[in-house]
């Protein structure tokens, strides 16, 4: 996340401060992940979640025990400031007007709050399924004002914009969709270690910050070449 926010940066170095404005937000996705991966890895920003579970026994009354899941709430906070960043380049890029990109970053905030909720919640408790669904709903709302509405006005921006914003959305769905997958498995059901689930957050954090940053800063350079401004 760190060389990626130098590298996107040195992008911005030949681009006049008045088109920056792509590097800019991108650069300050993937600073905001460095922050706060570095606060995750360093033993902070997590929490455990409790839970009372009873073990049934035949000759002896039901015992009780604590069982306890790490949750890294200092992924929330990242994706609550990141995620907005990334619908404003989506946004952006669609000439999508402010209202739109206002409800669609409201909706993206209920999501993510919902997510953080939900995992602090008491498991297998429809307070915790609950913020799930309320989370979901939110996200389809993000869709709509971003992915359908964003396909509308980008016809404006003429044919090679259009390619450039229907790929990055494409690809934004596909990857933004198995976050709510993999929380359903990992954190809702507890099917998967914490570990696991470290592991598939980071790639798909790395997707949608870095690769996903590279590919529109790259095209941005191209369409400058092409005389096209985004
Ligand atoms: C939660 C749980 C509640 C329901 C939904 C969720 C969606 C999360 C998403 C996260 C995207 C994160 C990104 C991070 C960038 O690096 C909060 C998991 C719908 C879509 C793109």
């Amino acid at each position: 996340m760190l060389a990626s926010s130098g590298v996107f940066a040195a992008m911005s170095w030949n681009v006049p401060v008045s088109r920056r404005v792509y590097h800019v937000i991108t650069t300050l996705i993937t600073i905001i992940a460095t922050l706060s991966y570095f606060a995750m890895a360093s033993g902070h920003a997590s929490t455990f979640s409790c839970d009372t579970a009873w073990d049934h026994h035949k000759h002896v009354p039901d015992t009780p025990h604590e069982v306890c899941r790490q949750v890294f709430w200092g992924r929330y906070v990242d994706w609550a400031l990141t995620t907005p960043l990334l619908i404003l380049d989506l946004s952006l890029l669609a000439g999508i007007d402010g209202a739109h990109t206002l409800m669609a970053v409201v909706a993206d905030l209920i999501m993510i709050l919902s997510g953080l909720f939900a995992s602090l919640g008491d498991s297998g408790t429809a307070q915790r399924w609950g913020w799930y669904a309320i989370g979901c709903v939110s996200y389809l709302f993000v869709i709509w004002h971003v992915g359908l509405h964003g396909s509308r006005t980008v016809s404006a921006k003429g044919s090679a914009v259009t390619r450039l914003f229907s790929s990055l959305a494409i690809f934004s769905l596909l990857l933004w969709t198995t976050y709510p997958i993999v929380w359903g498995i990992a954190d809702g059901a507890h099917k998967t270690s914490v570990d696991t689930e470290i592991m598939i957050y980071s790639v798909l954090d790395v997707l949608a910050k870095p690769v996903f940053g590279l590919w529109l800063l790259i095209s941005h350079r191209a369409l400058a070449d092409t005389k096209i401004d985004i």
